[in-house]
């Protein structure tokens, strides 16, 4: 009874933070390149961290709607393509000066529905 009872707390003991989505790569090096993937209705990138300089998006519409994305910060402000499904582009990004850039999908209520991360710029050198 007793090894019962404490298989059943070791199995609803909390793994890894909740608050920290699963589709990003945590505490790996800043990226130059990184997977953009949409989906319906979510943004999931290769990293969360994005290098001081030149930045390569390889973006891929995974979702069964269209979809684009927008890339904002304090200045950078772009936007691709609306993406049928499957479809896919690059987009380059100049990160110099960022703090952060917002991530999110311009389509009529997709932000809300969750189309929206955002990556940290970061001038950490690469390993
Ligand atoms: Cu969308």
């Amino acid at each position: 009874m007793w090894v019962l009872l404490a298989v059943t707390v070791s199995a609803c003991a909390p793994t890894g933070d909740p608050a920290a989505p699963s589709t990003v790569a945590a505490d790996g090096p800043p990226a130059d390149t990184l997977a953009v993937g949409l989906t319906d209705f979510a943004i999931a990138t290769s990293a969360d961290r994005v290098v001081d300089g030149t930045v390569t998006l390889e973006v891929t519409n995974a979702g069964a709607t269209a979809h684009d994305l927008r890339i904002a910060g304090d200045r950078a402000d772009l936007r691709t393509d609306v993406l049928p499904p499957g479809g896919t582009t690059t987009i380059t990004v100049t990160t110099a000066g960022e703090d952060a850039l917002t991530l999110r999908c311009t389509l009529p209520g997709h932000r809300r529905q969750g189309m929206e991360t955002s990556l940290s710029v970061t001038t950490e050198p690469p390993p």
